[in-house]
This record gives C-alpha cells, structure tokens and sequence, in this order.
C-alpha cells in the first residue's frame, strides 16, 4: 500500500503550452503524468482539479488498473479527449510511481526490453522540394533511419507540415486562430512529385513517411496512396478522417501503400474496426490522448492479433512525459513499429529533464528508475501559459475543411 497524499496541475509554457500532474504519495515517492491538449489545455485542468483529484486523495497508488476503470466507468459520460487525457496523466503518473518504489525503469516492469531502441523518424519540412530534401539529407547525416517528409505546395502560402522554424514543428499560434488556405487539386499534383525526387536524391536505404492530416475524401486518399506506390513509403498518415472507419476499406482496395491513423483516438474502441478489418498497418494511439500506458496496452497487445504495429504520436505538444511513457511501452512490445520523433525547444527540455537517449536512429528510455523523466516546478513557473490555437483551414472559395 502506497496512499496518494496529493495531487497538482502544474501549467507552463516553456516554448510552448504543457500540462503536467503531479501525483505524490504518503512515502515520498512522487510520480509525473501528460495531460497536454493543444489548445485546450485549461479544460484538462478544471477536469483534473475539480473533478479528479479530489477522488484520487487515499487511495493506493499501486492499483493503477483499478483506479483507471474507476475514472473511466465511474464518470458515466466516458471517453473524449479531455476525460481521456485527464485519465491518462492519473495513469502515467501512477506507473512512474510503481516503478520507482520497484528501483526499475518502467520497460523492465511493463515486460523487459523487446529490442535494442525504439525505431524514431524525423521532421523534415521546407517550402519547395529542394528545400525539403536537404533537411531530410541533415536528419539522415545525424544518423535517422526514418524521415518525414511535408513540402509547400505551388499555389499555397501554407501547408500542412511545413512550418517556418525547419527543425522544429510547431503549428499552434499565441492569439485567436490562424487562418490557412487550402487545395487539395494542388496538394494531390504537388506529393507524389516530392517523393519521386526524394527517392532520386535519397535513394532507397532511407524510411520515407508522410502525413496527410486527414485532408482527403476516401476516393482522392485511394488516388494518392497508389501514386505514391512506386516510391515504397514507409507509411502514409491520416490519409481521411477516421469517424467513418470503413472509409478505409476503399483506400486499402486500391493501394498496398502502408496505412497509418490514430493520433486523435482517444480509445480502443476507435481503433477496433481498422484493426480487426485490417485496414491499417501502424496505429498512432498516444499515451496522453489515449488514457496512458494502461490502455495503450491494451490497444498493442489487440493489434498484434491482427499484425498491426505501433507508431505513437509524438509532435511538440506531446509533452517530453508522453515521449518517455511512449518510449517504455515501444520498448516492451512485440509489435512495435515506429515512434515519431520531434525536438522540443531548449526551454522544454530543461522544465522536463529527462533521461532517453538518441543514437545511432533509436532512442533509448534510458535506466532511471520510473519514466526518467522529472519536471522543475521552479523553472516552470518562471514560463507562464499563454493561451495558444492550432490553425483552422479553409478551402480556396472559403469552406471550413479539416485541419
Ligand atoms: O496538436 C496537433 C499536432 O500534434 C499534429 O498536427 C501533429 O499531425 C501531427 C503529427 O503527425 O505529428
Ligand atoms: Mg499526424
């Protein structure tokens, strides 16, 4: 028995919003979960606070499975990303916690090492394709096996992807929402030009990805994956929206391009047609969005029944706490596929230090007890939250579309 003492949201914006609990327990152990929603970081807070933690006070830490059904089916109105995220900074926290008092890194409680590191991809993003490649040329010279690639596209002042600080990615904006235009014609003629010059200039040794940010219509998704065939990518994202799961089937019928979505699930029940049809190769379930470890699990272990492999959300607004939960759970999956990887700013990285370790195209949990990673509530503090949008998109003649 390990009682939880207490429980704190702490907000920070050290280069960008972050949302962090922090759960500790009556012996001084202490443990860290991510509770980051991009542009709606304070309803997790007022979720967490009002809501959660006042039910977590007592209860003992170790009985992380049993407190997760008790948030999950004691709330009524389940799932969501916000109760979702909320559950899942409770559950990250939770294992940080468990491992620690076991002296282990948390791969070594959650099963022991499946490999030697976790397989990650890069961001390389530029306004045209010369641009674009010769990031992607600086990412492989540091030693990634796996890049992906996002290029402006002719006719657009914006694109999806292509951001104007080229190492980081970083789409959210202080102030109201951004207003970008968008075409899917020019977008549909502009990519399989990218990857065909990419293969030319990077040759074939080099994993290629890359993410359509739920843009297309099935049938113009279909058209896409089997153009971009002959370039042999690793995977291509969010190729529709996944509310209708069967949308998938029409892509699948036309192409054996590999198929990869789900950094905006929240449960495994989003996941459950595509995985049980097969319609995908990669889900992108991440533990902040996806209710932690616990159920993240849970989704790995229903995928491999179906040879379906993970490939875990990891942009900037997942906090370096996700990173390490994400880096424990690859690590100790049989059907591990492949974890994105992008730099947070320097202030990021000093709030969270942490103990994974990049070399050689993997990246290590590193042997700290717990997830390795900790957060400087005094540092944090000094980088207050700023309230920040995602863009929205419109098409030429003003019609919202996805973003
Ligand atoms: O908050 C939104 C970002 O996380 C998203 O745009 C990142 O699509 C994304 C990706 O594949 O990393
Ligand atoms: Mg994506």
């Amino acid at each position: 028995m390990s009682k939880i003492l207490s429980a704190r949201v702490i907000l920070s914006s050290p280069g960008r919003n972050f949302t962090t609990l922090k759960i500790e327990t009556e012996d001084g152990i202490y443990g860290v979960g991510d509770a980051t929603v991009n542009g709606r970081e304070l309803a997790v807070v007022a979720y967490l606070e009002e809501h959660v933690i006042p039910c977590l006070i007592g209860r003992d830490a170790h009985q992380i499975e049993d407190i997760w059904q008790y948030l999950y089916k004691g709330a009524y109105w389940r799932r969501g990303p916000i109760t979702m995220c909320a559950i899942a900074a409770v559950d990250m926290a939770l294992w940080d916690i468990k491992a620690k008092i076991a002296g282990l890194p948390l791969y070594q409680l959650l099963g022991g090492a499946c490999r030697r590191g976790n397989l990650v991809y890069a961001h390389a993003n530029g306004e045209d394709i010369e641009e674009t490649l010769s990031e992607a040329e600086k990412y492989i010279a540091m030693g990634y096996r796996a890049v992906r690639l996002q290029c402006g596209v002719p006719g657009l002042k914006s694109t999806y992807g292509v951001t104007s600080d080229k190492a980081r990615y970083e789409p959210a904006g202080t102030g109201l929402p951004a207003e970008n235009i968008w075409s899917t014609e020019k977008y549909l003629r502009a990519v399989p030009q990218l990857f065909a010059a990419a293969r030319e200039t990077l040759g074939w040794d080099i994993h290629l990805l890359h993410d359509t940010h739920h843009r297309l219509t099935p049938i113009q998704a279909a058209r896409l994956a089997k153009d971009l065939e002959p370039y042999r990518l690793f995977w291509l994202e969010d190729a529709v929206p996944a509310e209708n799961q069967e949308n998938f089937r029409l892509i699948r019928q036309h192409s054996t391009t590999p198929l990869a979505v789900g950094e905006v699930f929240n449960t495994i029940w989003d996941c459950k047609q595509l995985i049980e049809e097969q319609l995908i190769d990669y889900i992108r379930t991440a533990a902040v969005h996806a209710g932690g470890i616990t159920q993240l699990r849970k989704i790995a272990n229903f995928a491999a029944l179906y040879n379906v492999r993970t490939g875990c959300h990891g942009a900037t607004d997942l906090s370096p706490v996700t990173m390490a939960a994400a880096l424990h759970f690859g690590l100790s999956v049989s059907n591990f596929g492949i974890q994105e990887f992008m730099h947070h700013t320097e202030e990021t990285n000093r709030v969270f230090p942490h103990s994974y370790v990049f070399e050689d195209g993997y990246l290590h949990p590193g042997e700290k007890p717990g997830l390795g990673v900790d957060i400087d509530e005094d540092l944090a503090r000094s980088f207050p939250y700023q309230r920040a949008y995602l863009p929205i998109n419109r098409l030429e003649d003003g019609t919202m579309h996805d973003w």
